[in-house]
């Protein structure tokens, strides 16, 4: 394959961390460092690039994937800035799917925090390469290397700092390259950092920390190993070199550290994403689906979908191929053809207009009515379909209700365009109350939502108590249910036996399997059977809440030469199935969450007390100078609420962070 060179020098990569950690921050310094911008914008300024959404400005939260690009070294970085808070995990989730890299930004005093372990291991579903970022190294309390071993201990992977900063908190003022070996110092006022020889003092400890990422890497890495062994050191080339080879396999994560909000740090953080990460042509073709080649035939993937004033933007990333302005492509998820009027590099919330896009690009386009996210957009003749990316199961729910009768319309046309852009948000009508229910991913995920309405669309809206999605599984099942489905309504008769067995899974999977002999049930009919059990699990008995857990076995069944068909021997399954789930012992299920709550220690007294009152299970506990932290599972019904009370209860100054943490037995 020939290389192409404007391919090698892209970068798309995503900022990922815990929520506060510093991705926008870590954005708007690459923004205004590449000269992308003129001026640098604070979080709680309100004034960052990325952070432009009025709900974001005001909360000093990021919601939305924001795109926006930026020229370092001859190359082109095209970066997400993604959400930390775990309502938003989906908007991570699409992002990832379109990423060739990453660079995880840690917090130097906390380390590794629920969710950045979250967000690493979506990365690692997605075979994303990473690099590392400790941020705030200025704050009191900030630690490289406890930070460091928490990547180890936590994430599991072997970090290789590749730096040593210089001073501490307050006084830190730069960072020691283990790489280079040189010094690289930011004063207070200057344009630019110093290049300066190791200080003295350092020299020392900055060859031993070079000396042990030698030994690292040479125990990873076979031709460092092997130069480290015939020289005893490793050249810089074949350091860097070998870095980058460790971090795009995942065997290891480069570390780099600084203090984003005191500018200390990001030029050499720009630098490692030039040298370390991937360019589009280093993936394996995405994936195994097409390679990055800009001649072959046009494939796209919709990852972000956006209403604006000026018309729909669909956000692509560009596998393979080049699209022009005008081009038709075919949307094969939703099976029809769109003409792409315009192309768009997008900065944030502006965008200028380009006339061609390329692989490995990241673009919006606008044309496509109706390209949904997830879809793949193609060559009309060539037609694939990429991978698209997952969507968590919505846990918690609202009713919501127009305030004037007259804007009912005008709320379903607004509830069903806010779906397509953000796919884990799902809308549907009540068939007992009529009411129309929202549901998505946590409290905050949806009254951002419903805040939304009011102020994008003047939408005044009633919403009703949240609650949470419960869900049903077998305790005991039952063996031998006898299901006959006979019918005789005028034409052919339908006709099917079944007999199954229910029992409980390990996990919340559904297992089907069949052990009838001697060809009593035929293939065809046993896949409908299958197919039955899956339409009963739908309804569960106790509430009619979805049924998860459930292993069922075709024992054994019957059919009739002339009147069985698949479409009996599915009701037959859906009503056998019906019929067991009746007859076994059921549990309910509820939404738990991992909660880990920061307070003074004087608190923690009432906070463990209020963690009880709400059917919470402490795992954990500790105190270390004034400040508890306490962990707990705690039913998602319970939480709805927990943050005001928390700040009550603490003063204001406890915290906390959630973390999705499956479904348990309904705890009294
Ligand atoms: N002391 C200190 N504060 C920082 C540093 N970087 C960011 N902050 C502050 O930390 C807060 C959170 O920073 P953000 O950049 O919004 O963090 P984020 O990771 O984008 O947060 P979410 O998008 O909401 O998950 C802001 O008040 C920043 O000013 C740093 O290096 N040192
Ligand atoms: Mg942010």
């Amino acid at each position: 394959m020939r290389t192409d060179t404007t391919t090698r020098s892209v970068r798309n990569l995503g900022i990922l961390a815990h929520v506060d950690a510093g991705k926008t921050t870590v954005t708007e310094r690459f923004l205004f460092l590449t000269g992308a911008t003129h001026k640098r914008g604070e979080v709680h300024d309100g004034t960052t690039v990325t952070d432009f959404d009025p709900q974001e400005r005001d909360r000093g939260i990021t919601i939305f994937a924001a795109a926006v690009s930026c020229d370092w070294a001859g190359h082109r970085i095209n970066l997400i800035d993604t959400p930390g808070h775990v309502d938003f995990s989906d908007e991570v989730e699409r992002s990832l799917r379109v990423l060739d890299g990453a660079v995880a930004v840690f917090d130097a005093v906390a380390g590794v925090e629920p969710q950045s372990e979250t967000v690493w291991r979506q990365a690692d579903r997605h075979g994303v390469p990473r690099i590392a970022f400790v941020n705030k190294l200025d704050r009191a309390g900030a630690e490289l290397d406890a930070a460091v071993a928490s990547i180890r201990d936590r994430l599991g992977t072997v970090p290789l700092p590749v730096q040593l900063p210089i001073g501490r908190e307050d006084g830190f003022t730069g960072v020691v390259d283990l790489v280079r070996m040189r010094a690289y110092v930011w004063a207070d006022g200057a344009d630019a950092f110093a290049d300066l020889p190791v200080p003295d003092d350092l020299r020392d400890e900055a060859r031993h920390r070079r000396r042990r990422l030698e030994e690292t890497v040479a125990e990873l890495h076979p031709r460092a190993l092997e130069e480290f062994c015939e020289r005893n050191a490793l050249s810089e080339d074949v350091l860097t070199s070998a870095l980058r080879d460790l971090t795009l396999s995942g065997e290891a994560v480069v570390v780099l550290c600084g203090s984003a909000y005191r500018d200390r740090g990001i030029e050499p953080l720009l630098d490692a994403v030039v040298a370390y990460l991937p360019a589009p042509s280093d993936m394996p073709p995405v994936r195994g689906e097409v390679p990055a080649d800009p001649e072959a035939p046009f494939t796209a993937l919709a990852f972000k979908v956006n209403a604006t004033a000026t018309g729909r933007m669909t956000y692509l990333r560009v596998y393979a191929g080049t699209l022009g302005k005008g081009d038709t492509v075919l949307d094969t998820t939703a099976g029809r053809t769109e003409r792409i009027a315009r192309i768009l590099r997008v900065q944030a919330d502006r965008a200028t207009e380009v006339e061609s896009a390329r692989a490995g690009d990241i673009v919006a386009v606008v044309g496509p009515k109706s390209a949904r996210a997830g879809a793949t957009l193609c060559a009309p003749d060539a037609p694939v379909v990429l991978e698209p990316p997952t969507t968590a199961d919505p846990v918690v729910s609202v009713a919501v209700e127009a305030r004037r009768g007259t804007d009912t319309g005008r709320l379903a046309a607004a509830l069903a365009r806010m779906t397509d852009e953000d796919p884990s948000l799902v809308v549907r009508s009540d068939p007992e109350t009529g009411q129309t229910v929202l549901s998505g991913l946590g409290e905050l995920h949806l009254e951002v939502a419903v805040e939304k309405l009011r102020r994008d669309r003047g939408l005044e809206v009633t919403v009703g108590r949240p609650q949470v999605a419960y869900r049903e599984t077998v305790a005991k099942g039952v063996t031998g249910l006898l299901h006959r489905h006979v019918k005789q309504d005028g034409g052919a008769g339908q006709f099917a036996h079944v007999v199954i067995d229910v029992e409980p899974t390990e996990n919340e999977e559904f297992v089907f399997a069949s052990t009838v002999t001697g060809g009593r049930v035929p293939q065809e009919y046993v896949r409908a059977v299958e197919a039955g059990c899956r339409d009963a699990l739908v309804e569960g008995p106790l509430g009619g809440h979805p049924v998860t857990g459930v292993r069922v076995t075709l024992t054994d069944g019957a059919t009739h030469p002339k009147d069985s068909s698949e479409m009996a021997f599915r009701t037959a399954g859906r009503f056998a199935l019906r019929e067991a789930l009746r007859a076994s012992v059921m549990t309910l299920l509820e939404p738990v969450a991992e909660v880990t709550v920061t307070v003074p220690a004087e608190s923690v007294g009432p906070v463990l007390g209020d963690l009880a009152a709400r059917r919470g299970r402490v795992t954990d506990s500790t105190i270390r100078s004034g400040t508890a932290v306490v962990s707990a599972t705690v039913p998602l019904a319970e939480l709805f609420g927990y943050a005001s009370r928390l700040r009550g209860r603490t003063q204001g100054r406890g915290t906390f962070t959630t973390r999705p943490a499956g479904y348990e037995a309904l705890r009294g």
